[in-house]
């Protein structure tokens, strides 16, 4: 790929940088940036992280995340790489300011990309854009640190839940390999990722689960949150992570739907599936994401959004339908 050698100089010959990356900040977005990060650092560059909102929790623990800035004031003049963001509206107020950087870097690996950057590296076949920065990293000649490679590894382990998803390759473990040679330790970061909740979010668990709802021949499932539920249950947003996994996780369910009815006049959509691709699903409704996990947000009222979304279900159900579909 010429645009990984071309990144790997202008990241190597500039002084100063800003590293952006998405709102609703996950383990990839939050270790590629804090990897990529390190390295500039260490090469002694200027380096300003910063995402729209705060860091979760749960991705505390890595080394530099205390330094990443909610907030931008961009000097214009300094290049700017943006990380796993299918297009700037990822970056909620942070796109406009960044929009006309005379460099604007776009490191990525959604289909939906929309090549925003002055130069652009996205490889929809990397199962996280943390795989994307290792190569990066190898091409500037960087040995990532204990604390890169674990900040890495988090990116991967997040982007291929816990490298069980299809788009984890052979790639995608051999990286991995190397991450672990390089002292990050996979038992603690799984436990932190994965295992451990806050016990509002296993309360607000209990509460969900009685919401399952079934249609379409039990092949479409949908749990519902609503913010009064979120606060009765002590929980804030981010302990509603994964919620929708138990949706597409039953058995015979081809598309898993999550509806959270929080937000005045707009109502959030996760939707996953194990076998179809349910991206254009998202993208209807202005949304978008990978072919297996995507998301979308409708303005109006829950009712209306559930019925629309439910149609296109159905409609990409019927089209799905076909000798194949035996056997799963
Ligand atoms: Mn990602």
């Amino acid at each position: 790929m010429p645009e990984l050698k071309q990144i790997a100089e202008l990241l190597t010959r500039g002084n100063s940088f800003y590293l952006l990356s998405h709102m609703l900040p996950d383990g990839d977005s939050i270790g590629s940036l804090l990897a990529l990060g390190e390295a500039l650092k260490r090469l002694g560059k200027k380096v300003r992280m910063v995402i729209p909102g705060e860091v979760p929790r749960r991705y505390r623990f890595l080394k530099g995340s205390e330094e990443i800035a909610g907030e931008l004031s961009f000097d214009g003049r300094s290049t700017v790489v943006v990380l796993d963001c299918s297009d700037l509206g990822r970056l909620g107020e942070l796109g406009p300011q960044v929009e006309k950087a005379p460099v604007l870097i776009n490191i990525d690996h959604h289909v939906s990309n929309r090549y925003f950057g002055t130069v652009n590296l996205v490889d929809s076949s990397a199962g996280a854009a943390g795989e994307i920065v290792f190569r990066l990293l190898a091409e500037m000649g960087l040995e990532p640190t204990p604390s890169m490679a674990t900040a890495l590894y988090v990116a991967l382990a997040t982007d291929t839940g816990s490298f069980k998803y299809d788009n984890t390759t052979s790639n995608t473990h051999r990286i991995a390999a190397d991450l672990v040679e390089r002292g990050c330790r996979p038992g603690l970061i799984s436990r932190r990722l994965f295992d451990l909740r806050t016990l509002p979010s296993f309360i607000l668990l209990k509460e969900v689960l009685p919401t399952l709802e079934l249609y379409s021949r039990r092949r479409i499932a949908i749990l519902t949150v609503s913010r009064d539920l979120l606060e009765r249950c002590g929980a804030v947003e981010e302990d509603m992570g994964g919620l929708v996994n138990y949706s597409v996780n039953i058995e015979g369910v081809e598309i898993g739907v999550l509806f959270y009815t929080g937000e005045r006049e707009e109502i959030k959509v996760g939707i996953r599936s194990r076998r179809l691709d349910i991206s254009g699903l998202a993208e209807k409704f202005g949304g978008g994401g990978h072919a297996k996990a995507a998301g979308c947000r409708i303005p109006g009222a829950y009712p209306p959004a559930k019925a629309a979304v439910l149609k296109e279900a159905h409609a990409l159900l019927r089209e799905a339908t076909g000798p194949e579909e035996k056997g799963f």
